[in-house]
């Protein structure tokens, strides 16, 4: 499963954002998972559940809204000179060896110094938050490959030696793969076979541009100045409120409101009072969510899933008239997957011994047999046919 990291100074918000975006609908907390550990969960991509538009739909989705799980974790705070240990900094370079792309949280309201001590509003700049992650992170890698590079080094002299699948397999425990290593020799400029640890440090900040995609999410916009927001939109960040859908999505649980994690607004249910206290709360998170559309936050998940991580979702059944899978449900499960994926891809993250047994695969919709090369596209309802059941 995909994994989410969500990263920043202390106070930045990362907390109050991975209990929102973890904290599911009670439709879908039923899902056959649970909290991993204190500082991993589930959270959930937003996507149109396709049996909208059937004559049977599916019991999965709530409203026609499906959500798909992807891991999320909370990384430990993130400080100047983390990649030597300082602060958390071990346990942070831990939690960030996990993630396949990286939200990078920053306080959009600088009401925090950069070691993420609390201060007034409006005092600090967002921006320069930005550039520490990056350079922790950089330091960190290049520690870790120059520290075996002269072993790689002499490997590499071996004839028949491939140096990419040394690297890759190196930072195999970093979720770095031989393609990202390949990717970023090339563009770097350096060649392996004769690279010097100075070239390294470029090297290692291009490899993670490849193997740790990062977006940025402008976090506490609901207190931030305008000026400050004019800068963080400026500089291309989304504005959101960790806050705002915590309190939404524990309202929604409590039933004193209808939201749907993503939703532009929400409805209070008729028959519910609130208190004043409630009613004021609700009113101030209803003007924010005017003025950007929502919270912000199941839409920094979806653009870190399908824009950073070039993700598909993919619908696997077994019964291609009915869509169902051998029990009759209706697309019972959804698949995220990389853009450019085959059904024989699909066929082995359904289980590796349907990928082994492959014979061929049916688009649903048309029932027509696709041949092996096709690629699959969003929203495919997809039957693998298989030597194993
Ligand atoms: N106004 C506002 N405060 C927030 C928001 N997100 C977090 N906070 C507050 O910022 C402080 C630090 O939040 P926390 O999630 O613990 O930050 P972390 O150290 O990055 O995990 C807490 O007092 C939160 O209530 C937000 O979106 N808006
Ligand atoms: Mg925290």
């Amino acid at each position: 499963m995909i994994t989410l990291a969500l990263a920043g100074k202390p106070n930045c918000g990362k907390s109050t954002l991975y209990r929102a975006a973890t904290l599911a609908p009670a439709e879908i907390a039923n899902y056959p998972f649970t909290t991993i550990d204190a500082n991993r969960g589930v959270a959930y991509v937003r996507v149109p559940c396709p049996c909208t538009s059937l004559e049977h739909r599916c019991g999965v989705c709530v409203d026609g809204i499906r959500y798909v799980p992807v891991h999320l974790i909370d990384v430990a705070g993130l400080v100047p000179d983390a990649y030597t240990g300082k602060g958390l900094g071990n346990q942070f370079l831990d939690h960030l060896r996990q993630a396949d792309a990286i939200i990078n949280v920053i306080d959009a309201s600088g009401a925090t110094d950069i070691e993420g001590a609390p201060d007034d509003i409006g005092s600090h700049d967002p921006l320069e938050e930005i550039p520490m992650l990056e350079t922790e992170m950089t330091m960190w890698l290049f520690g870790i490959i120059e520290k075996h590079w002269s072993k790689m080094q002499r490997q590499a002299q071996v004839k028949n030696y491939n140096v990419y699948a040394g690297l890759a397999e190196l930072l195999a425990g970093l979720s770095i793969r031989e393609e990202h290593v390949v990717d970023a020799e090339r563009e770097s400029g350096i060649n392996f076979r004769s690279a010097q640890a100075e070239d390294l440090q470029k090297f290692a900040r291009i490899l993670l541009k490849y193997s740790k995609p990062m977006i940025q999410a402008g976090n506490k916009a609901d207190q931030a100045p305008a000026e400050l927001i004019a800068k963080v939109k400026g500089a291309g960040i989304s504005l959101i409120s960790g806050a705002a859908e915590l309190a939404l999505r524990s309202a929604a649980e409590h039933n004193l409101i209808i939201y749907h994690p993503g939703d532009e607004g929400f409805r209070i249910p008729d028959g519910v009072t609130l208190n004043a206290a409630q009613q004021e709360g609700l009113a101030k998170i209803r003007g924010f969510m005017e003025i950007y559309g929502g919270t912000g936050v199941q839409q920094m998940i979806n653009r870190a899933v399908f824009e950073l991580l070039d993700q598909i979702v993919v619908y696997p059944v077994e019964d291609e008239t009915h869509l169902t899978d051998a029990k009759g449900r209706v697309l019972p499960d959804a698949f995220l997957m990389k853009k450019g994926s085959t059904p024989h891809d699909l066929a082995y993250q359904v289980h590796t011994d349907i990928g082994k047994g492959f014979l061929y695969a049916i688009d649903a919709k048309t029932k027509m047999r696709i041949k092996e090369t096709t690629l699959l596209k969003d929203g495919d309802i997809i039957k693998i046919v298989s030597t194993a059941k």
